[in-house]
């Protein structure tokens, strides 16, 4: 299954019920362009829950941030695909050989720059490399929704890749504010899934990004 902008909404899916999960992908599948599963879901329920999320015909983007040796690396992102997932989110730090590798057996999106205040420290100075090596290898990057800056100029540096942002409401990003600066498609996790009401915070969240 493949990405395609429609709502520009993706959910992060960071339970650890999986019945929970589950039934809130459901209810909330009309809002979404695509289902982000963790380690939070995935330690708890098993790769094989992509299986059944991928019932509901959204892709499936396996958040593994694989951060590996080359055969490691490629290793894990086999088995996500094998278990369902459309996407693996690895990390981009590790260097080309790795990114390369996982590539060859996976759409990869890169790790460029992460949204906490601590990717400050170590991973901005060198993002807008990783996302320049990425660029040859990945199907897009992950890019902070805390910082549109930093959006604008990582959309320089890789041309057409998607942009995946994630920092929406829980971590201070403005909701469309990722979109309006350049990214493809927002990340949204506890600003949906701990609302009171996460099916109506998905709707809203879906046509204020579909109408940018
Ligand atoms: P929330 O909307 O609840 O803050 O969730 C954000 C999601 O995006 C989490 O799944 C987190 O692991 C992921 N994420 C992030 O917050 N920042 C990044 O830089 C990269 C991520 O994958």
């Amino acid at each position: 299954m493949n990405l395609e902008r429609r709502s520009r909404l993706i959910l992060a899916l960071d339970l650890e019920e999986k019945a929970r999960a589950l039934a809130l992908c459901e209810q909330v599948a009309e809002y979404i362009d695509g289902i982000k599963v963790g380690y939070p879901l995935v330690l708890a329920a098993g790769l094989e829950v992509m299986e059944e999320l991928r019932a509901l015909g959204k892709p499936i983007i396996a958040d593994l941030k694989v951060a590996d040796i080359p055969e490691i690396s490629s290793g894990i992102c086999r088995r996500a695909v094998e278990n369902g997932a459309d996407y693996v989110i690895i990390h981009g730090f590790l260097g080309r050989d790795v990114v390369e590798s996982c590539s060859k057996v996976a759409r990869v999106f890169v790790v460029a720059e992460m949204s906490h205040p601590g990717a400050e420290e170590f991973m901005a100075p060198k993002a807008d490399e990783i996302a320049a090596m990425a660029k040859a290898y990945a199907h897009g990057i992950v890019a902070p929704a805390t910082r549109p800056q930093r959006i604008r100029e990582l959309r320089k540096v890789v041309g057409n890749l998607l942009i995946i942002s994630p920092g929406v409401k829980a971590q201070g990003g403005v909701p469309g504010g990722a979109i309006k600066a350049g990214a493809d498609f927002e990340i949204v996790g506890r600003g949906i899934y701990a609302d009171e009401d996460p099916v109506a915070r998905a709707r809203e969240f879906s046509e204020a990004l579909r109408n940018l």
